[in-house]
């Protein structure tokens, strides 16, 4: 991991692969045919890229059982617990509409309401996380949300990981439709013969999965691009060399375009970090992918004084963001942009990855800047309610009649107008 200055000019910013036109081609007809074929085109696609024929994509309660039997009792009381942590820390973020009485009985509302139905992508292979099922499936039932589909690639074989479907089952998800792919995006936002159409598609995909988002963004919501993972940290000389490296390497692990950046105000730090980066290296199991990573993208850099640091990750404004100082929590205050901020040596990022409550669908390549990490608001939508009486409308008719003919709008002004001759002859 290289040692720099840090310099003014900083930024997290990598090529991101944002797909080629062959593959938007590709995802193109895939949706059309879907739109067309409904169940067959999925049918087929299912076929060509899972290699497996299935005459029904939705799983089973007898697979959901199994699935829940395979998995480890400790495992399912571990994921139960973190589901608790974050159904609590979602529960935070509730929120009620609100009544603004006018004068006369008049009044102006605002009503809020869940989403009817949502569709989370769960990816398939190595990146099936039980964990990301609670943090998108959460937020949405806290939300209210009434329907709740996963749709998520099987095997060649037809099969499933049974930790996703056991964390599905923890929370009483039972639609599942094993389908991936654009075909999966497509069939959720357009709906087959078999699969009801949602409302919102949220969670992470390949970059066809990203695409097909992309392409179906307005006939149904979704949540965000997300890109490789990115961890940023401020040390200290207070901080242990093994545990910044190691943290460093969390994210590292997660994909060759992965980002992890520590910014630090002691030399000495700096260079143990970089011999603990090469030592843990050595030993981790997803090293290849975390070691291009950590060459890639990796750099410690040298702060003159915390808070050039902090002014630093302002400007990156990373997706997770550590403070290992003294007073972590005051710099901590300093910051602005992060998408979530780790306080101290005993918040670990894997923490919040996992089991604290917070939600581990975070804005990334500086998006932190505007965007906010998934939550409840992703899951409700919010009605304007507006009720005037005969006096209040009688009171402002001429002002909107005047605002309206000054847009040239000479029909919005007759409209509003268009009670008054009923008033003068009842
Ligand atoms: N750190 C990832 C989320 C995750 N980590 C899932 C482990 N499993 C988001 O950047
Ligand atoms: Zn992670």
């Amino acid at each position: 991991m290289k040692i720099q200055q840090l310099t003014p000019e900083l930024s997290l910013k990598r090529q991101l692969e944002t797909g080629n036109e062959q593959q938007l081609a590709t995802v193109r007809t895939i949706i059309a045919d879907v739109q067309k074929n409904g169940d067959a085109a999925v049918a087929a696609y299912t076929e060509k890229f899972d290699g497996v024929a299935l005459s029904d994509f939705k799983v089973s309660a007898q697979e959901m059982a199994q699935a829940f039997a395979e998995v480890d009792v400790q495992i399912i009381a571990d994921l139960t617990e973190a589901a608790q942590n974050i159904r609590l820390y979602h529960e935070e973020q509730q929120r009620q509409g609100f009544q603004l009485p006018l004068a006369d009985g008049s009044f102006l509302a605002q009503r809020i309401l869940p989403l009817q139905a949502v569709g989370l992508y769960v990816p398939g292979g190595s990146a099936a996380y039980p964990s990301s099922v609670l943090m998108n499936v959460i937020p949405a039932q806290v939300a209210g949300v009434e329907r709740i589909v996963i749709a998520t690639p099987c095997d060649a074989t037809g099969k499933l990981p049974a930790a996703v479907l056991a964390a599905a089952q923890i929370l009483g998800i039972t639609e599942i439709y094993k389908m991936g792919g654009a075909q999966a995006i497509a069939a959720m936002a357009y709906g087959t013969q078999t699969i009801a159409a949602v409302d919102k598609i949220t969670g992470p995909g390949n970059i066809y999965v990203a695409l097909a988002k992309r392409e179906v963004f307005g006939v149904v919501a979704i949540d965000m691009i997300a890109g490789p993972s990115e961890i940023a940290m401020i040390a200290d000389d207070t901080a242990f060399a093994d545990e910044v490296a190691a943290d460093l390497l969390s994210q590292a692990e997660h994909d060759a375009m992965a980002c992890a950046v520590l910014i630090t105000t002691s030399e000495t730090l700096a260079k143990n970090v970089q011999i603990e980066i090469e030592k843990q290296l050595v030993t981790l199991p997803r090293q290849a992918i975390a070691r291009r990573s950590i060459e890639d993208f990796g750099v410690i850099y040298i702060a003159q004084s915390i808070a050039d640091a902090v002014d630093a990750i302002n400007q990156l404004a990373p997706e997770h963001l550590e403070i290992v100082t003294e007073n972590a929590q005051v710099v901590s205050e300093q910051i602005k942009n992060a998408g979530a901020i780790f306080i101290g040596r005993y918040s670990s990022e894997p923490i919040g990855d996992y089991f604290a409550g917070t939600n581990h669908v975070l804005p990334t390549n500086s998006t932190a800047r505007f965007a906010s990490s998934l939550n409840v608001d992703d899951f409700l939508k919010k009605t304007s309610i507006i009720y005037y009486t005969e006096k209040t409308w009688q009171d402002h008719a001429p002002k909107i009649a005047r605002l309206a003919r000054l847009e040239g709008l000479e029909g919005h002004a007759r409209a509003v107008e268009s009670r008054a001759w009923r008033k003068e002859t009842i």
